[in-house]
């Protein structure tokens, strides 16, 4: 397998997804500009990707997760659009082109994300594919506590709480864990028990076990990124952690040390995987593309 076409095959079904649900001609039309405007910018998609893969990784067929990985990506672009507002981080860049306020103001870009996280769950719920909905309402359950008030958001709320103040190893770690693994654990989750997996605890303690892994391996790389990285490649500006006193890896711990801990992440990420068997492998090779990636 090659991960770059399995990343671009998996990409490209997400993407004319996306294409084909926004066609619906009952969204006022600044709003579906707004929503698009964002979540049509490109990204790397690797939430959805990571629950495509899980799903694979347990034996189920592409074609039938791709809206439910979608929806995931729904809450992911909700998140940066908020993210990015005067309110909180109040950036103006982003995935390479000015944020969502700044091209349709505070209020459109605040529906839009509202839009979104809501559209997520509406599509969850549908049931796109027909699976077992005992399994669609466990899966939704994890979603939505990942993302809420005690996951994303609660690590959100820490980030904002805690700019500007000395760093403690706790208080950081409960930051990354929620702004960012909680959603990324749960998307990998996700995929597990939508295939029924879920019924053979192992299997999802394991991918339990690399979704944590990977997911604070994947802050920290960002982290990193924002004092290494280059602002065309990253697509938002660099140095914006260190100018509002973020509490990140690097400030804490070093850059040198930030690097090893996340290198030991992955690989502990991929061990745990060892109960599987090579239909695991795209999560195997992604685990070390976070780690590689430039942007
Ligand atoms: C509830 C008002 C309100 C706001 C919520 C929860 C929240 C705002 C924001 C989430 C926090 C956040 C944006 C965390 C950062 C996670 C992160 C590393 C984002 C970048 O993800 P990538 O690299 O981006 O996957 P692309 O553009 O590739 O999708």
């Amino acid at each position: 397998m090659i991960l770059e076409d399995y990343l671009n095959s998996r990409r490209q079904l997400i993407d004319r997804f996306f294409e084909e649900y926004f066609r619906s001609p009952l969204i006022p039309v600044i709003l579906k500009d707004s929503v698009t405007y964002s979540l049509l910018a490109g990204g790397k998609r690797i939430r959805p990707i990571l629950c495509i893969a899980s799903y694979e990784a347990c034996g189920g067929e592409t074609e039938r997760i791709i809206p439910y990985a979608s929806a995931i990506e729904f809450i992911h672009t909700y998140s940066l659009i908020h993210d990015d507002l005067p309110a909180m981080d109040d950036d103006d860049l982003r995935r390479g082109r000015p944020t969502n306020h700044k091209v349709f103001g505070d209020g459109m870009a605040i529906l839009a994300g509202d839009g979104l996280l809501t559209e997520a769950f509406y599509l969850l719920s549908l049931n796109p594919s027909g699976i077992d909905p005992s399994l669609v309402l466990q899966a939704i359950n994890e979603i939505a506590l990942a993302s809420g008030i005690k996951g994303m958001v609660a690590g959100q709320a820490a980030d904002l709480i805690y700019e500007s103040q000395e760093s403690d190893p706790e208080t950081l770690y409960f930051i990354h864990s929620h702004k960012t693994a909680s959603l990324i654990k749960a998307s990998i989750r996700a995929g597990g028990i939508l295939s029924g997996a879920c019924y053979d605890r192992s299997l999802l303690d394991s991918l339990s076990i690399y979704g944590e892994k990977i997911g604070l391996a994947f802050q920290i790389i960002d982290d990193i990124l924002d004092v290494e990285g280059e602002t065309e490649i990253i697509g938002k500006p660099k140095g914006s952690d260190e100018k509002k006193k973020k509490m990140t890896y690097p400030r804490h711990y070093g850059l040198g040390r930030s690097k090893e801990i996340a290198e030991e992440l992955v690989t502990e990420a991929v061990k745990a995987l060892s109960i599987f068997d090579e239909k695991a492998d795209p999560l195997r090779g992604i685990a070390r593309f976070l780690i590689e990636r430039r942007n």
